[in-house]
């Protein structure tokens, strides 16, 4: 296939991608030394990876989309319109009608079919009546400006098309949502155009199968005669979907105003014999073809700036998304981690100190003997610093594993001891008091500084990960203003919307 280089992005959208991921780049929050352990170290990092990769994994990914793109550079100048609807709707029959009566005007009629393995041409009509084909999406190509492109429901896709299906829906300038008579604008249906709505483009909802059997006589005989459905019924049914889609849409928050009014058509009534104009008029034909012009109008619009809008999709689609599930679900988690662990400082220090003053109690005889034999106070206050050191490290490591605090210098402050050197018989029992005094006092000061240590070593990377949002919500609304600065009414849009409605 030789077709033409694909433009390079705007601008505007390169920029605004990198402005983004620079911004996260320094967001971003930092492994601190202070911070150990594989529950925050390693989650870090593999934040900060992801980061990292994600260019290349961007590029990949729109790189995995060029088939599509591909494909659709070649109706590149059509109109290409999605015939969207259930099973039995009579999307076939819809399509093969419009391709019959579009061969009698002379045009260039010609069907394909594409599947993973790409586009083919073919001579046959669809088949009707039958049941769906998974194997691939069908579309005839009428006259020159348009092309419609038969689909099954999304769901029943093979998974091995799903992603080319719904990746070559890209390329759709708008949908015929079709539904027959008998159950008119199942709006659920609506659910899987959802993407494609969001994109901005018109949906026209009509309703097949607008017909009856009626009784009449013929030659003495009773027999059933096709007729199309009163022009009150299909009246009161087009104002029903209008509706009910309207609202359908305004729940799936994508704007209404996308919403063409509803028709309904007898695809078997327009095949009846008798005047071409009176049948196909009656059956719904003349409004088929105002809204399709309307469509074709509208279409016009939307190709001159297709290029950018497929970039946008990407870019809302593919770069929003991944950062979304891959860097802020993460960075939430990290968040709520980072929280419970600052939440729980107070109570796992307080477990510290009880672990630190037990310990202090257990050792206090030992160390008190020892004073009897050295009679050396300041050598006492110096062993009880020291063991209070050795025990409150200890008990960090075991309380806050996550987390290396630095055990502060401060001093033992133990007044009564060198008094008591010189205090005769009760001298042990103070010197006891004050060393438990002092180890309490100090123990109470260490434990105060380690939780705004440890609190200030939490803060940063929990602001960082509450910022990581806002970085991401500004570039949507950023992304959303280029989406309407593209999308805002030309002379062209105008002329679309002055083509009459059905
Ligand atoms: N009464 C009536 N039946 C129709 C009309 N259009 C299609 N059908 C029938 O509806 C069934 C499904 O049609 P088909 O085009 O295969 O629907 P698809 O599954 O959506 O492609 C077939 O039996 C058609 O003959 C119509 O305008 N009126
Ligand atoms: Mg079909």
């Amino acid at each position: 296939m030789n077709l033409p280089r694909e433009p390079v992005w705007p601008a505007p959208y390169r920029q605004w991608q990198q402005l983004l991921l620079d911004a996260l780049q320094k967001g971003l929050p930092v492994a601190a030394p202070q911070l150990q352990g594989p529950a925050l170290r390693d989650r870090i990092a593999a934040l900060r990876h992801t980061l990292h990769a994600l260019p290349a994994t961007l590029e990949a990914d729109w790189e995995a989309r060029r088939p599509s793109r591909e494909l659709a550079s070649r109706f590149a100048g059509q109109c290409l319109l999605l015939v969207f609807g259930r099973f039995n709707a009579g999307k076939s029959s819809f399509c093969n009608y419009l391709a019959q009566r579009a061969a009698a005007q002379g045009e260039a009629v010609a069907y394909f079919r594409f599947d993973a393995q790409g586009l083919a041409w073919c001579d046959d009509a669809f088949a009707e009546g039958a049941t769906e084909t998974t194997a691939g999406i069908q579309g005839v190509c009428l006259g020159d400006d348009l092309v419609l492109v038969d689909t099954p429901g999304l769901h029943s896709v093979t998974a091995d098309n799903a992603r080319l299906t719904r990746d070559f829906l890209e390329c759709a300038d708008g949908m015929l949502w079709l539904s027959s008579s008998s159950a008119p604008g199942q709006v659920q249906e609506l659910d899987e155009l959802g993407r494609e709505i969001r994109r901005g483009k018109p949906l026209q909802p009509i309703l097949t199968r607008s017909d009856l059997y009626e009784e009449d006589e013929l030659d003495g005989q009773i027999v059933s005669v096709l007729c199309n459905k009163p022009a009150q019924t299909r009246a009161l049914q087009e104002e029903d979907v209008l509706t009910r889609a309207r609202s359908k849409l305004q729940q799936m928050q994508v704007d209404p105003d996308l919403l063409e009014p509803p028709l309904s058509l007898s695809i078997h009534a327009a095949r009846l014999p008798g005047d071409r104009t009176d049948v196909e008029r009656a059956a719904g034909m003349q409004r088929l073809d105002r809204a399709l012009q309307r469509l074709l109008a509208h279409s016009l619009v939307y190709r001159a700036r297709k290029h950018d809008e497929v970039v946008l999709h990407h870019l809302d689609e593919q770069v929003l998304g991944r950062l979304q599930s891959e860097l802020l679900v993460p960075g939430e988690a990290l968040r709520g981690t980072l929280c419970a662990q600052r939440d729980a400082l107070p109570a796992r220090l307080a477990t510290a100190r009880r672990q630190v003053w037990k310990a202090t109690l257990l050792q206090m005889p030992a160390l008190l003997d020892a004073h009897l034999q050295n009679n050396d106070s300041q050598r006492t206050v110096a062993a009880l610093q020291q063991q209070l050191h050795s025990e409150l490290r200890a008990a960090l490591a075991q309380v806050l594993p996550g987390i290396v605090l630095q055990v502060p210098d401060a001093r033992l402050d133990v007044n009564a001891a060198t008094d008591a050197d010189a205090m005769g018989a009760d001298v042990f029992e103070r010197l006891h008091l004050a060393l438990q005094h002092a180890a309490a006092e100090w123990l109470d000061g260490c434990i105060a500084e380690l939780q705004a240590q440890a609190e200030e070593t939490l803060r940063a990377p929990i602001e960082r990960c509450m910022a990581l949002p806002q970085i991401v919500g500004t570039a949507r609304l950023q992304l959303q203003q280029l989406h309407d600065a593209l999308r805002q009414p030309t002379v062209e849009t105008c002329f679309a919307e002055a083509v009459p409605a059905p």
